[in-house]
């Protein structure tokens, strides 16, 4: 999965992929450099885990974020468009928002940016139509008709000044879309960058922005991107003993990721064993052979049968052998749809 760090300069972006990525980059030096890392899901899921088996390795799963310029803030007067093409591959935006300086004027920023988005569509999708029309009167070859038709539905989205991911479109149509990377199209997760001492009012913040979450695409969270920035700098225990003094359980860019990852559909098994304690990515309805193939395209192939155990019955009983005098694992075969924290064994030939 990726995920784009985007926002006004000065918002905070450096700030939330440092704190993100234990990076250090140079924060509030307006030079709007891009910066990638990689970095991992924190799962309580893995830690309990192999605190259980005591695996030689752990293996968290993993996301890509970029941070990246690109976004003037100013709305729909932006004139050129500078946005990174890197950005279009995104998955989703990260869309930090300066809810902390003295002016901050999250609401309409965030509204700024949308804005951006939608002109940058729309210059897309005009150019698009143009050439895809030009070609059916020289050739009048009508088979791309379809697409102009959905373009031109795009357009008219557009120009209402509405995202295009408020479009009510089937699952072929988006197919047809996804190609042009529109991002506008793209789920966010909408991070309110707010001050330290915000910090007790954090969800009554976050129920002011409530129009701007969509049900399984866009989210809301609030952050101090300062203080998470300090947080990842520190020791495990200095960690924890620093996030009680500040009356939180998780560090709030974690929120972050959970939420980018519940929104894209996406969720974790794991698999545990003496070599490793690991969580794997899928997206929700994804079959247990499909799900073997993300761990090795052999193990789909000569795919037997997924020896499945929910993650809290595993907790429960702790051993393999208790497990299965419990009743509590079962074999399931190339169809059966994984679950979010399913611990499988996968039995394979080669
Ligand atoms: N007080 C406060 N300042 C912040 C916070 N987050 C970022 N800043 C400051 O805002 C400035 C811009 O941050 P930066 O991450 O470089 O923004 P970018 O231009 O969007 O990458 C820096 O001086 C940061 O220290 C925050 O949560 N609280
Ligand atoms: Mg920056």
């Amino acid at each position: 999965m990726k995920l784009g760090i985007i926002g006004k300069p000065q918002s905070g972006k450096t700030t939330v992929f440092n704190a993100a990525s234990g990076q250090q980059e140079a924060v509030g030096d307006y030079s709007q450099a891009s910066h990638r890392a990689i970095i991992k899901v924190p799962d309580q899921r893995v830690d309990q885990l192999a605190e259980l088996i005591n695996p030689k390795k752990k293996t968290y799963a993993e996301i890509e974020f970029l941070d990246s310029a690109g976004f003037t803030g100013k709305g729909k007067n932006a004139s050129s468009f500078e946005i990174s093409p890197d950005l279009r591959l995104m998955d989703a935006f990260v869309v930090v928002v300066d809810a902390f300086s003295s002016d901050a004027k999250p609401m309409a920023d965030l509204q700024d940016l949308i804005d951006e988005m939608i002109l940058a569509d729309q210059v897309l999708i005009e150019t698009n139509i143009e050439k895809r029309e030009r070609k059916v009167n020289l050739t009048g070859d009508k088979s791309e008709m379809a697409e102009i038709d959905l373009l031109k539905r795009c357009l008219s989205q557009l120009e209402g000044e509405k995202p295009l991911i408020d479009l009510d479109l089937s699952e072929s149509e988006w197919k047809m879309l996804r190609g042009y990377q529109f991002l506008s199209a793209k789920p966010l997760i909408i991070t309110l960058n707010i001050a330290e001492d915000d910090i007790e009012r954090v969800d009554q913040i976050k129920a002011e922005y409530a129009k701007f979450e969509r049900e399984k695409k866009s989210g809301v969270t609030a952050l101090c991107g300062k203080i998470e920035m300090e947080l990842v700098g520190l020791a495990d225990d200095e960690r924890q003993a620093f996030l009680e003094e500040l009356g939180i359980k998780t560090p709030a860019v974690d929120n972050v990721i959970q939420t980018s990852y519940a929104l894209l559909g996406l969720i974790s098994y794991l698999t545990a064993g003496e070599p490793e304690v690991r969580a794997w990515t899928i997206r929700r309805g994804t079959n247990a052979q499909k799900a073997a193939g993300v761990i090795h395209s052999d193990i789909e192939r000569g795919f037997i049968r997924a020896e499945v155990t929910a993650y809290v019955d595993y907790m429960e009983h702790k051993t393999p052998a208790a497990l299965k005098a419990a009743g509590k694992t079962r074999l399931e075969g190339k169809e059966y749809i994984v679950a979010d924290g399913d611990v499988i064994l996968f039995r394979f030939n080669v």
